[in-house]
């Protein structure tokens, strides 16, 4: 194809500018301003720049494009329906659908449109990744460029370079205020992530006005402090500047880039450019007229389409994406005869499957009066799935001796800018990038993991939140769970975090309640393709239950099993309990050695283990009643932590045994004595319910 011309490059750009006013004003909502601006960086990006094949979003090996600034999504959506993206199918298989047809941006922000306020990863193909929190997306795409790097290390061959694709980000000036966009830079320059390429619109504008209001540090000198290339460009309407800097970026291959560019919110539209009101208002129809004769557009039209425009795409990233994937196909194929295990892992992968026998390793604990810390306990169960699952990699935001989640065998390895193939992650300590981070890895096929004290699952909420939105199977480790941490006291025990975790929808959370518990937790947490999975592990030995004597670990897949029943008073009665002990982690050997001392006085206790409350609720009816039978009211809850959603489970004539301000610092065994977590507290609560 003979190079476009200028005027229908300028063209391409104007249809998504006008486009994206179009959608907002129909819409009468939404954020016109940054995607008019922005519209040269996002052409050049996709029609000019990226790998990729519009026919198959999903190709493993293509450049990636976030758009941080989530609230400019329909630069993304105009950008899509002119490249003529396809929907994927539920199982990631390319169809013959657009997957922004025009009548959707038409109905941009409207129930059921492909075009919802902020893109949605999952709902729109070529979607990447969910954004609009802001920080989140640039963060994300380190996530990408690790993933690339990695794939890169574990499967490129000589003569096959499988894996190399570039993570590129448009983001605005709330990305890089906010502080999570800071860890993840840092990071990328320590990691010399040379595939990573941010594009930061330095407008001078945010929603309350000029960025002088609360912004006045030198961007430029920061990134270069990170280790990245930086490179200016005073203008994005001038597009050999915008081309020459994404070479350089292209060139570079021992730093990330940030590329600076200046832009003007509303270009173009003679009242309402540069101006702060222009980012999240319509423009309104006659702004939106002279701004269309500002372009030589024709006034009164909206949603036009030019005929040249998509066939403009269809010869750039159309035609260069489908040669660059058809040679992948061709590569990957000769690959096959090769490297057949490779080849069969990276199938594994895109299926978002685990290998044959992937738990085959967990052994058994045996029953342990002194127990083992769930941590530990974890640790080893960690190394003996990790062994088996070669694209299972993470690691902990500074605490891996504590959290115990370093994979020790010797393949493992480390990750680091000398080690691209590791598998131990060094995040620092940056918890909500590590948590973002884990995201973008997922979102590239591989089963991530961070770390960190429970307590500090504060610093990294957003990112989870959007996991579990995005349904992407990362999973978190997280020990030191409650003021069974001792004497580091209040600031590091948590108190009100399970009740915070268990508010984020399709969020799992397990605590379990042995060694046994916790082996049965990651068989759920590494199962689980459709969500993310939080494991919540005590500091202080928990005894290992004989499973003998008790109810086998297993029952834990369903959330929630009768561990102990009353079958020493089989002959007695009704077979009904008189009281249900109700708990999780640290607390259910509570309850065990409660129910022994209440079967002394003839008082017959069930206890229930609750490690995961998300797969106990979405058990049957008639399942969770088995367990907690709704005529037995006489119920205890016990949990190191508040009561906040315990009542569904205890129910008004129950009692709950927990906590409700902050610990203290004192050795373990003096606090759980000090705040009410006793065999004898159990016994006495479970008398004052049976009355
Ligand atoms: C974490 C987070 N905080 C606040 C917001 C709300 N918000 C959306 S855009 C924006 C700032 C807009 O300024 P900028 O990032 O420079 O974008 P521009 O207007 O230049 O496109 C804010 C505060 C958000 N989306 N995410
Ligand atoms: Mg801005």
């Amino acid at each position: 194809m003979a190079d476009p011309t200028e005027s229908s490059v300028q063209q391409a750009i104007d249809t998504i500018r006008t486009l994206s006013m179009d959608a907002v004003q129909a819409a009468n909502s939404g954020h016109p301003g940054t995607p008019i601006a922005l519209a040269p960086a996002a052409y050049l990006l996709m029609n000019e720049a990226m790998n990729y094949d519009p026919a198959q979003p999903g190709w493993p090996n293509r450049d990636r494009f976030v758009l941080s600034c989530g609230h400019a999504s329909t630069l993304l959506y105009s950008m899509l329906h002119l490249a003529g993206v396809k929907q994927l199918d539920a199982n990631g298989q390319p169809t013959d659908e657009a997957a922004v047809p025009l009548a959707h941006l038409r109905q941009f922000r409207q129930l059921d449109s492909r075009c919802p306020g902020h893109p949605e990863f999952g709902h729109t193909s070529g979607v990447e990744t969910t954004t609009g929190p802001l920080g989140q997306g640039i963060a994300n795409s380190v996530g990408m460029a690790i993933a690339s790097r990695w794939l890169g290390a574990r499967f490129n061959r000589p003569g096959f370079e499988l894996f190399d694709f570039d993570a590129y980000a448009l983001c605005s000036d709330g990305d890089i205020m906010e502080g999570v966009g800071a860890e993840a830079a840092s990071i990328a320059g320590h990691l010399k992530l040379s595939n990573l390429c941010w594009i930061y619109d330095d407008n001078k504008i945010t929603i309350e006005g000029k960025t002088s209001l609360s912004f006045s540090e030198d961007v430029a000198r920061r990134f270069e402090g990170y280790g990245f290339q930086v490179v200016k460009v005073d203008d994005i309407n001038d597009l050999a500047a915008m081309r020459a800097a994404l070479k350089q970026f292209r060139q570079t291959d021992d730093r990330p880039t940030l590329i600076v560019v200046r832009s003007v919110i509303a270009w173009g539209a003679p009242n309402a450019a540069n101006t702060h009101g222009a980012h999240g208002a319509p423009l309104g129809e006659d702004e939106i007229r002279l701004t269309k004769a500002a372009y030589g557009w024709p006034e009164d039209e909206h949603f036009r389409v030019p005929d040249e425009v998509p066939a403009l795409f269809a010869d750039g990233v159309g035609a260069r994406g489908k040669q660059a994937r058809e040679a992948w196909d061709a590569m990957l194929a000769q690959y096959r005869t090769k490297h057949a295990d490779e080849a069969a892992q990276l199938d594994t992968i895109a299926r978002g499957e685990l290998p044959e026998g992937w738990d085959a390793d967990i052994k058994e604990f045996p029953a342990d009066a002194k127990g083992i810390a769930s941590r530990a306990s974890s640790g080893k169960v960690l190394n003996q799935v990790g062994k088996n699952i070669p694209w299972m990699l993470g690691g902990s935001a500074d605490l891996s001796p504590s959290n115990k989640s370093t994979l020790n065998f010797d393949t493992a390895g480390e990750f680091s800018a000398e080690s691209y193939a590791g598998r131990n992650f060094h995040f620092g300590i940056r918890e909500h990038a590590m948590a973002s981070i884990c995201n973008g890895m997922a979102l590239s096929g591989l089963r991530a993991y961070g770390a960190t004290f429970f307590v500090f699952t504060d610093y990294m909420r957003p990112p989870m939140r959007l996991a579990a939105l995005m349904k992407l199977p990362v999973f978190y480790i997280f020990t030191h769970d409650s003021i069974g941490v001792g004497e580091d006291g209040p600031t590091h025990q948590p108190v009100e975090h399970l009740a915070a975790l268990r508010a984020i929808p399709g969020l799992n959370v397990f605590r379990p309640a042995d060694a046994n518990e916790v082996a049965e937790s990651y068989r759920a947490i590494l199962r689980r393709d459709d969500g993310p999975s939080a494991i919540v592990l005590t500091r202080q030995n928990l005894p290992t239950l004989d499973r003998t004597e008790y109810a086998p670990a297993a029952g834990l897949q369903k959330g929630g099993y009768v561990l102990a029943d009353i079958c020493d008073f089989e002959s007695d009665g009704d077979g009904k309990p008189d009281v249900i002990l109700i708990a999780t982690g640290s607390e259910v050997s509570l309850c065990v050695e409660a129910r022994q001392q209440l079967a002394a006085e003839g008082i017959k206790a069930r206890v229930v283990s609750l490690p995961c409350w998300e797969l106990f609720d979405a058990q049957p009816a008639e399942y969770r009643n088995s367990v907690l039978p709704p005529e037995v009211t006489a119920r205890v809850g016990v949990e190191a932590g508040i009561e906040l959603g315990w009542s569904k489970y205890v129910g008004a004539a129950g009692r709950f045994i927990g906590m409700d301000g902050y610990g203290a610092s004192a050795p373990s065994a003096v606090l759980m004595k000090q705040f009410g977590f006793t065999v004898e507290n159990v016994v006495a609560a479970a008398k004052s319910v049976t009355g």
